[in-house]
């Protein structure tokens, strides 16, 4: 018999590409979406779906309760962009969140947990190129704050608790599946749909902000190679580094418009957005994920450009 695997926040724009590959490595029955929100009608029948949410500790015990897990991904959480129009609901989702994850796991034995932070943790005053895997990190967003407090109490329950929970900072992600759920990087993926869409584009962030950014696949294979690694091999439990691509908004503009020739773009003068832009890094230096579990992407500007205009033609 195989092993439980919770997913929950599995119907965001991570949730909804990681259910569907867990469910393909793994039996579909063993993999437990969970999210405040009911699947899309076409996922209904995927696989088993709780409605719970994570904020509510009782319930939550419940569903620990009913499938004893082994393995439990947790990506329920408010994103950059929304978390700053709702700072205090924002602190409390994604710490309070974690922390009712994380003391359930350890009480109900689970092998290994899977947290994503972001690459939000850093501030304007962390190297802006090949930023490193430790150095000065000082966000000026609240969910820069959660995702760098969380970090902390992931290593805390591995020292304390022996949990063996595993961490990577995602730069912004990209993918043709589900829509991105309001953060400073959307843009790179509602630029896909409106040149398709309307052939005309208004960017919230400016056309020379470089910003390190990743494929879907890559990520997912990420959090999955990540999690097959052997726990003797990871040297950190707070949070890896890992580098896919970095561009510009006008560097994305100028790739699709090789394949949507009559594609314009406009850039909005004054967007909030742009200052959380602004304090993150450029580049990101992924060595310590190398080393420890082999990582390395395998899209870039190109390839992702192409995968996603023929997906989202289709
Ligand atoms: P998303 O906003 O698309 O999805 C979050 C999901 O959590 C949604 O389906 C939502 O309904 C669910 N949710 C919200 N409140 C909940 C609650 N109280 N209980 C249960 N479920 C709840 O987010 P995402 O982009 O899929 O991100 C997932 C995780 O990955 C987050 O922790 C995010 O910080 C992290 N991350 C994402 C990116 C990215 O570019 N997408 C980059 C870095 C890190
Ligand atoms: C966001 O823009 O908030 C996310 C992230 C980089 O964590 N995509």
């Amino acid at each position: 018999m195989q092993e439980n695997i919770l997913v929950f926040g599995a119907n965001g724009q991570i949730g909804t590409e990681l259910v569907e590959q867990l469910r393909s490595v793994y039996l579909p029955q063993n993999v437990i979406a969970c999210d405040i929100k009911l699947p899309d009608f076409e996922h209904r029948k995927d696989g088993p779906f709780e409605e719970c949410d994570v904020l509510q500790k009782r319930s939550l015990s419940s569903v620990f309760k009913k499938y004893k897990p082994k393995q439990v991904y947790h990506l329920a959480a408010i994103l950059s962009a929304t978390g700053e129009l709702q700072p205090e609901h924002a602190w409390r989702l994604n710490m309070d969140g974690l922390l009712h994850v994380l003391e359930l796991s350890v009480g109900f034995n689970v092998k290994k947990l899977f947290w994503p932070s972001s690459i939000a943790v850093f501030g304007p005053h962390s190297p802006k190129h090949h930023t490193p895997q430790s150095c000065v990190m000082d966000p000026t967003t609240i969910y820069g704050i959660s995702k760098l407090a969380g970090e902390r109490w992931c290593e805390y329950y591995n020292i304390k608790h022996r949990l063996d929970v595993r961490c990577i900072r995602y730069p912004g992600l990209m993918g043709w599946k589900a829509e991105p759920g309001g953060g400073t990087t959307d843009f790179a993926v509602h630029i896909f749909h409106s040149a398709l869409e309307s052939g005309l584009y208004e960017c919230f962030l400016q056309a020379d902000t470089e910003i390190p950014m990743m494929y879907m696949p890559d990520a997912i294979r990420a959090a999955l190679e990540l999690m097959n690694s052997p726990a003797e091999n990871l040297s950190t439990r707070s949070g890896y580094n890992i580098s896919g691509i970095s561009f510009t908004p006008a560097m994305l503009a100028k790739e699709i418009k090789k394949h949507v020739p009559q594609f314009e773009v406009s850039y909005t003068s004054s967007d909030p957005r742009q200052a959380i832009a602004d304090s993150w890094p450029k580049s990101i230096d992924d060595s310590l994920a190398r080393k420890d579990w082999n990582w390395e992407p395998h899209y870039d500007l190109i390839s992702i450009t192409e995968d996603m205009l023929l997906n989202l033609k289709k």
